[in-house]
C-alpha cells in the first residue's frame, strides 16, 4: 500500500476561504504537521501534497490549498492554482468558517436577494448583496 504510486492514489482536495481552517484540518487528519496554520489569512501559498493510508479506504493524496477568496496579483494566480486542483481532485472537502453565512452561488454571480442562506442553521436571507438583479 505505501508504494502506490501517488498518481493511482484518489486525491482528495480540502478548500475553503482564507484563514477557516484548511490547513488545521489536513494536520488532524493527517497526526502531523505538514502545512503551517496561523491566524494570519493567506498562509497557505502553494498547494501541499500528502501521501496517506486513509483506513478504511486506502491509500489517498490529502491536498491543502490557498484559500479560493484570496486577493491581490499573486493571490489571483494562488486561487488560480485551487481551482486547477480543484477541477483535478476526485473528492473535495469544502471548509467553512460557522462564523460566515454560506450562501448558494449561480455561476459566477452573487446569490440574488432573497436567496436563503445553504447554512442550515440560519436560512436567513441574503442580505449580502440586496440591490443585485
Ligand atoms: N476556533 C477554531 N479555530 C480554528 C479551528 N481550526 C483552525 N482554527 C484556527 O484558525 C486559524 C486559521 O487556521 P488555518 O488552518 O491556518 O486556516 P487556513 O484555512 O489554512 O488558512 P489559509 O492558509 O490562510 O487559507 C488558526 O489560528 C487556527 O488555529 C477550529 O476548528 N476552531
Ligand atoms: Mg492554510
Amino acid at each position: 500500500m505505501q508504494g502506490t504510486p501517488r498518481s493511482l492514489r484518489p486525491h482528495i482536495g480540502i478548500f475553503g476561504r482564507r484563514n477557516v481552517g484548511k490547513s488545521s484540518l489536513i494536520n488532524a487528519l493527517v497526526g502531523q504537521e505538514v502545512a503551517i496554520v496561523s491566524d494570519v489569512p493567506g498562509t497557505t501559498t502553494d498547494p501541499v501534497f500528502k501521501p496517506i493510508e486513509l483506513l478504511p479506504f486506502g491509500p489517498v493524496v490529502l491536498i491543502d490549498t490557498a484559500g479560493l477568496d484570496d486577493e491581490g496579483f499573486l493571490g489571483e494566480l494562488r486561487k488560480k492554482k485551487s481551482l486547477e486542483i480543484l477541477n483535478r481532485c476526485d473528492v473535495a472537502l469544502l471548509v467553512w468558517d460557522g462564523k460566515n453565512r454560506l450562501y448558494f452561488r449561480a455561476g459566477n454571480s452573487e446569490a440574488p436577494p432573497g436567496t436563503k442562506c445553504a447554512c442550515p442553521r440560519c436560512g436567513e436571507q441574503n442580505r449580502r448583496n440586496p440591490s443585485t438583479p
